[in-house]
C-alpha cells in the first residue's frame, strides 16, 4: 500500500556578519594602521538521513528553520565568531524537491548521508583587508552576504510499522483516529473500514511510527466471507501486530461464561484465519489489546481476563484500554514506540542535535 508522507518547510541560513572598519589606537602610537575584522560565517542549515526517524510529522509542526547570523567584525584585529549550523534529521528515503520550482533536490536513501538544504552567508570583510602600499588607512569595508532561504517539500514512501487486527467493530478505527493523524469512520455496524489506511502516531519529539488500520476479519474470511482476507497482505510487512478484542461484547442477557467462551472463541479465529492466509503471520510479535474496557468496571476486566486466559494461555503482551476515552492509550503508545526503538540501533554519531529539541533529554548527543 502506497502512503506518501508529506511536508513542506522553510530554510532560512544566517547573514553573515558585517566587515568593520577601525583603526589601531594605542598610546604613543598617534597614527595606528586598520583593524577593523571580519564578520563571522552565519549559519547553514543541513539534512541528515537518519534511519531512527520513521516519519515526516516533525515537520507538519516546526515548518520554519532559521539559523542565526555570524556577529560583526570589532577593532583591534578581532573577527565576529560564526554562527552554528543547524541540521535537520530526516528519516532514511526522503526525497527533497525545491516547493516553488518542483524540482527535485536530493534523495537521502543512506543512513548517515549529509547535505546542504541552505548555505549561511559569508562574512564581510573588515578594513584589515583593503591596506596597500598607497591607501595606508583605509576606511572600506564590506557587508556580511545574506544566507540562502527556500522552500522544500519532504516526501517520503511510508509502510506501516504495526498493524490492527480483530473483529468488526472490536474499535480498530476508533483506536487509529485517538492515537494518530488518521480520520478513519467509525460506525457501530460491522465492515465500516473497506480500505487500509495508514496513521502517523507521534509519540515525542523525533519520535513516530506508522499505523495500519485494516477492515474487520470474521471466520471463513479465508473463503471470502466478510470482506475476505486480502487485505492482511498490508500488514505482512509490519513488525507489531495489534490484536484488537472487544472486551466488553454488548450480549444484553449473556452470563459470564458465556461471554468469557465467546471472547476465547474471538481471539482464536483471528489466529486460524492468519495461518490461513499467511503462516508467517503468526510467528510476527502480536499484543493483545482488550479493549472498551471504559464499559467496565474497573476490577472485572481482570477478572473476566484471568477466565478468558485460563483457555487461551496468552503468552506475549496484554493490554487493556479504551479506543474512545483514551484510557491506557499514551502508555501503550509509548511501549510500542521503545519496543519498535530497540529493534533498530545505530544512532548517528556526528548529527548535531535538531535545535528545535536540544532542551529535549532524549535528543541530547
Ligand atoms: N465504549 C466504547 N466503544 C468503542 C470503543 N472503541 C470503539 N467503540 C465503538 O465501537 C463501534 C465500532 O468502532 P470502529 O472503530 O468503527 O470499529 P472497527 O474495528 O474499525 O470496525 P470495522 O471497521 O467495521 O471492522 C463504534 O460504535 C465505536 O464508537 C471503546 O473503547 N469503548
Ligand atoms: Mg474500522
Amino acid at each position: 500500500m502506497k502512503f506518501i508522507d508529506e511536508a513542506i518547510i522553510e530554510v532560512h541560513a544566517g547573514k553573515g556578519g558585517n566587515g568593520v572598519a577601525a583603526f589601531r589606537r594605542e598610546k604613543f602610537i598617534p597614527k595606528g594602521g586598520p583593524s577593523g575584522g571580519d564578520g563571522g560565517r552565519g549559519g547553514s542549515i543541513f539534512a541528515v538521513a537518519d534511519r531512527n526517524i520513521n516519519t515526516l510529522i516533525d515537520y507538519r509542526y516546526a515548518r520554519v528553520h532559521r539559523a542565526r547570523g555570524g556577529e560583526q567584525g570589532q577593532g583591534s584585529d578581532r573577527y565576529g565568531a560564526g554562527a552554528e549550523d543547524i541540521t535537520l534529521r530526516l528519516p532514511v528515503g526522503t526525497i527533497v524537491f525545491d516547493a516553488d520550482t518542483g524540482e527535485q533536490l536530493f534523495d537521502l536513501d543512506r543512513h548517515g548521508e549529509r547535505v546542504l538544504l541552505a548555505k549561511g552567508g559569508q562574512g564581510g570583510l573588515g578594513n584589515l583587508h583593503f591596506k596597500s602600499s598607497i591607501n595606508r588607512a583605509p576606511r572600506q569595508c564590506t557587508p556580511g552576504e545574506p544566507g540562502e532561504s527556500r522552500r522544500l517539500r519532504f516526501e517520503l514512501k511510508v509502510l506501516a510499522d504495526v498493524g490492527l487486527l480483530g473483529m468488526p467493530n472490536a474499535g480498530k478505527s476508533t483506536l487509529v483516529a485517538s492515537c494518530s493523524n488518521a480520520r478513519p469512520k467509525v460506525a457501530d455496524y460491522p465492515f465500516t473500514t473497506l480500505n487500509p489506511q495508514l496513521g502517523v502516531v507521534r509519540t515525542g519529539p523525533a519520535k513516530s511510527f506508522v499505523i495500519a488500520d485494516i477492515p474487520g476479519l470474521i471466520e471463513g474470511a479465508a473463503e471470502g466471507a466478510g470482506l475476505g482476507h486480502q487485505f492482511l497482505r498490508h500488514i505482512q510487512r509490519t513488525r507489531l501486530l495489534l490484536h484488537l478484542l472487544d472486551f466488553a461484547p454488548m450480549d444484553g442477557d449473556s452470563d459470564e461464561t458465556t461471554i468469557v467462551s465467546k471472547l476465547v472463541r474471538d481471539v482464536r479465529t483471528i489466529s486460524e484465519e492468519l495461518v490461513r492466509f499467511d503462516p508467517e503471520l503468526l510467528k510476527k510479535p502480536r499484543w493483545l489489546i482488550l479493549n472498551k474496557v471504559d464499559l467496565l468496571p474497573d476490577s472485572q476486566w481482570t477478572t473476566r481476563w484471568k477466565a478468558v486466559n485460563k483457555s487461551l494461555r496468552w503468552k506475549g503482551e496484554v493490554r487493556p484500554i479504551s479506543g474512545l476515552t483514551q484510557q491506557g492509550l499514551s502508555e501503550l503508545m509509548h511501549d510500542i514506540q521503545t519496543w519498535l526503538d530497540a529493534q533498530q540501533e545505530g544512532q548517528i554519531e556526528d548529527a548535531q542535535p535538531d535545535v528545535r529539541f536540544a532542551h529535549h533529554a532524549d535528543q541530547s548527543p
